[in-house]
């Protein structure tokens, strides 16, 4: 199974080159029994067979030395990627063990193993193609094994994005060109070109890539503004309302805005006396800051600025950016009226469009009427349970969307 995969270009010049080195052993050639059989029947019984201890350890012992890391593939190891591709070139003797049937005995794992990979999220007939794509991949790390114009770590997934498009000779196929920009000569453009495609690709294909961008994700926030709309609303029985301020959402959307790093906080109202009062409540709360140093509520609440309309909201932000702004509007139900995206593929688009300012429009009372959702570019899924109980209070759903666009814990690897 190895020896075609093996010997054939990058990896069969390398291991000609004597950069890499291969050897095989059998399990079947440490098998006591006089059947030299490796597999039993399951304790407890089930379908098909397990491979034995004493023959898979004692044949893993006999290639292994103190610099050995031990690695199973098997479909409950972590998912392997580039990142852990470049970590395992560092090592000077890996043993790859290659389990056929339904699987290996456990103590297996526990003595003789020290690390479980898979290669991804489906069910192969044995080890083997497993380790060939992982010795394969980590081969590229391998110092002199790609030619010195190639860098192991120059192309998709080092960036965490994915690769540009590439075009060669003829100029045109098919009546399809090649995109102007690559003909310029004008390589800072030819470079941001390729920049932005990364972007777009990585967002069309692979938006979950973004969740490990962190300045891309913090850039996003530093241009996304969250307006708060008392009118036009519904109230409980579907009717056009604007409903009066909660002291609650001032402070709590202030602090959530805060914490994600949210370039504003547009509480809108088209109540004058409402505006007065809520400039009021802020007031007292900005004054912490001059008078005692800046306090977390103070910091949160110098975002919040009040506007009379969500079209003024949204004319304020664009006069900012001198740019058109992405408007996004919520809902707690599911509704056609705009295009609907989820948290992750907008935080993906948005990223690609690094000049436009993202708006995120949410409703009090019984929701946003249906002429918000006509000037939106797109509403977000709604925040649900998977029970039928949906009455989460704004600042609630706030915080959740905010939490699943710009927050850390996607990220997180413990
Ligand atoms: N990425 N398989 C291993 C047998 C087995 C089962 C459990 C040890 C423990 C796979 C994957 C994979 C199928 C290889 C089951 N061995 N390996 N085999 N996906 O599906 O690496």
């Amino acid at each position: 199974m190895f020896d075609s995969v093996l010997s054939a270009s990058v990896f069969g010049r390398a291991m000609k080159a004597g950069l890499v080195q291969v050897d095989f052993v059998n399990p079947r050639d440490f098998a006591t029994n006089k059947h030299k059989s490796v597999d039993d029947t399951p304790y407890g019984g089930g379908p098909g067979m397990v491979m034995k201890c004493d023959s898979l350890v004692a044949a893993i012992e006999s290639v292994s030395g103190n610099n050995s890391h031990r690695i199973l593939l098997s479909p409950v190891g972590k998912t392997f990627d580039h990142k852990r591709a470049r970590e395992l070139a560092g090592h000077s003797h890996i043993v790859f063990v290659c389990g056929r049937y339904e699987g290996i005995d456990e103590r297996v794992v526990d003595l003789a193993i020290d690390e479980s990979l898979s290669i991804g999220d489906y069910v192969l007939t044995g080890g083997e193609l497993g380790a060939m794509v992982i010795m394969d991949t980590i081969a590229r790390f391998v110092p002199e094994v790609l030619g010195h114009a190639e860098s192991a770590d120059d192309e998709s997934f080092a960036s965490g994005l994915l690769e540009y498009p590439q075009y060669t000779r003829p100029a045109e196929f098919r009546g399809r060109g090649v995109p102007e920009v690559l003909f310029s000569g004008h390589h800072a453009k030819i470079k941001e070109w390729r920049h932005e495609e990364s972007l777009r690709r990585t967002a069309i294909h692979r938006p979950e890539l973004f969740a490990n961008q962190a300045e891309q994700i913090s850039d996003l926030a530093a241009r996304t503004y969250v307006v708060l709309a008392h009118h036009p609303v519904l109230d409980r029985n579907a009717k056009i309302v604007t409903t009066s301020i909660t002291n609650f959402d001032i402070h709590d959307i202030a602090r959530a805005c805060a914490t994600f790093g949210i370039a504003g906080y547009f509480p809108v109202t088209p109540i004058a006396l409402q505006r007065e009062k809520m400039n009021r409540i802020v007031d007292i709360w900005r004054k912490e800051i001059t008078q005692r140093g800046a306090s977390d509520r103070g910091r949160a609440l110098g975002r919040v600025s009040i506007e009379d309309s969500i079209e003024s909201a949204i004319a304020t932000i664009e006069k900012r950016h001198k740019h058109k702004a992405w408007v996004v509007a919520t809902s707690a139900q599911a509704t056609d009226l705009a295009p609907s995206t989820s948290c992750e593929k907008l935080l993906a688009d948005r990223c690609a469009d690094p000049a436009t300012p993202l708006i995120l429009i949410l409703g009090t009372g019984w929701g946003l009427h249906n002429s918000v959702y006509s000037l939106s570019n797109q509403v977000l899924m709604p925040i649900e349970g998977i029970g039928d109980y949906n009455h989460l209070s704004v600042r609630s759903a706030l915080a959740a969307i905010l939490d699943r666009i710009f927050g850390k814990g996607s990220q997180a690897t413990p």
